[in-house]
Parts: C-alpha cells; structure tokens; sequence
C-alpha cells in the first residue's frame, strides 16, 4: 500500500497555486508520504508549462500524485440538463488529457454528481441512468490513458447518489467500465455502513482508492473511533495495494472549514509546527498498522 494525504489539511483554503503546491510537495516528501492528493480542477486550470515543471519537482522529491475532484455543480454527470453534462464530459476528458503530464493514474471523487449536494433534486433512478452513462465513456477514454477512476462513497448529508459500498459497486456494473472502481472512505463509512471491514471485504477487487480518517476526520490514529486493525486486516484479506490516502480537516473556519462543516478547532490551536508533528505521528501510525 502507499500512503498519502489531501493537500488541503494545512488550510482553511481551498486554492493553492504552482508555488504552493512546490511547497507541499517537499513538505509531504520529508514527512515519508508515498502520495500527495491534489485537486483536480488545479489541474485542470493549470498551463501545461506549470504541470510539466510540478512534475520535475514531484518526480525529485518521488512522490506520486492522485488527483481528487469535488465537481462543481456546473458539471454534474448526473444532471437532467444535457448541456450540463455535456459540459462535465468536456472538464473530465480534458483532466483525462492532462494527468499524463504529471504521471498520475488515479481520479477519484464525487465525478459521479457533484459535490457538496444540495438535494435540489433526487431522483436517483434517473440521475443513475445518466451518469453511469456518462461515465462509461470517460471511463473508456480513461482506460485508453491507462488512468483509473475511483468513485467516491459519500455519507447521506453529501450525496443521494451511493452512500455505502453495495450500492457503489452496483453503480460500478452498471457503469461497465473496467477504469472505474470504488472509493472507500472511514470517515463516510462510520457512519453508513453496518460492518466496515465487511464492506471492505464485499467491495474486493472492486476497490480502487482508500480514504482514511477519523469518526470527525480527525487524523488516523488520533482517537481511534475507527477499528484500524480490523480495517488494516481487511485491506490485506483482499489484497489491496493501492492508495491509502488521508483526508484530515481539524481547522475551522474559511472555505474548507465551511464545506466541511468544521464549526469549532479541533486541533487543539496548533502551531503550523505542531501540524506537522500531527501528521508525522498519523503516518507512523498508519504505517504500522497497516504494514
Ligand atoms: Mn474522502
């Protein structure tokens, strides 16, 4: 397994430009990350200039990006407006067009809908009929680039799409697709499913990515509300050997505090250096428990 964390976790920001991801990557390459997770759409936004000189950097510090996307709602897959999805297909195919550029093989996220719901509408049916649709041929144009897509389950209060691992593979064999997989998440998983070492086993070769976090998303290890062992022996019962990628959030306020519903700190007000030491120790603790 490879072990990695959202660039997000020491922000309340969800920007970051060139210089501030040079930055994370050195910074993520010290603290002994395999991966770091970056945004999608700062891919997508970025010169082929800037990409090609990211990954130099990345390739020195030998670290492996995946890109994680929370798709505005301008392009939702599952939305009955047919130019909006048109306009989904085009954002995705042109991620698809640039990952290549920093050697990455992993999309993962909500690309199913968009992210976070606002439950204006939830006719799931329907909106299953068109997204599956939609990802079978981002999925096939994924597969061309030898790049995988991992479909992220959300918890209800963020997505009407799938909310546990049953229905994600479901989704997945409707989408017929041999790129698109499942994404597993702890932090998403304590609170849907009956039996999370179960649904790791259920999902088996289905399971693309891994997200890992506390019941608050707390940092691995930080409280222990999640059964590691049992979820570190599930992962070894099926084989994984993919990513395992946290996604802290204890900082409150600004946009990611919003969008995370993080309404009080709970980092204890740490300094930026006792962040550091926090994610050092999560690692260390993964590391062990899942080796
Ligand atoms: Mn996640």
């Amino acid at each position: 397994m490879k072990f990695g964390t959202l660039y997000s976790y020491w922000s309340t920001d969800w920007a970051c430009n060139f210089d501030g991801y040079v930055a994370l990557v050195k910074k993520a390459s010290e603290i002994g990350f395999d991966i770091l997770e970056i945004s999608a759409d700062h891919v997508y936004h970025m010169s082929v200039s800037e990409l090609e000189k990211l990954n130099e950097i990345r390739k020195s510090h030998g670290l492996i990006f995946t890109l994680n996307s929370g798709p505005a709602k301008q392009y939702d897959l599952a939305s009955a407006d047919e130019a909006i999805r048109q306009q989904g297909m085009d954002y995705f195919t042109h991620i698809l067009e640039k990952m290549p550029i920093l050697q990455a093989d992993t999309l993962i996220g909500a690309i199913y809908s968009y992210w976070p719901c606002d439950f204006v509408t939830t006719d799931k049916a329907a909106a299953w009929e068109r997204s599956a649709q939609c990802l079978h041929i981002i999925g096939e144009a994924a597969a061309q680039r030898g790049i995988s897509i991992a479909l992220e389950v959300l918890n209800r209060n963020e997505t009407y799409i799938m909310t546990n691992c049953e229905e994600a593979v479901a989704y997945c064999k409707k989408v017929n697709s041999s790129a698109v997989k499942v994404l597993l998440d702890t932090y998403h998983m304590n609170i849907e499913e009956d039996d999370i070492p179960a649904a790791i086993r259920y999902a088996g070769p289905w399971l693309g990515h891994f997200h890992v976090g506390e019941n608050n998303r707390k940092l691995p290890g930080m409280n222990n509300s999640i059964d590691w062992p049992a979820v570190a022996a599930a992962l070894h019962e099926i084989g994984y050997n993919k990513g395992v990628v946290m996604e802290p959030f204890i900082l409150s306020g600004g946009a990611v505090g919003d969008a995370i519903r993080v309404w009080r700190d709970l980092s204890d007000n740490a300094s930026p250096q006792q962040m550091d030491e926090y994610i050092s120790r999560s690692l260390d603790f993964l590391k062990t428990t899942f080796a």
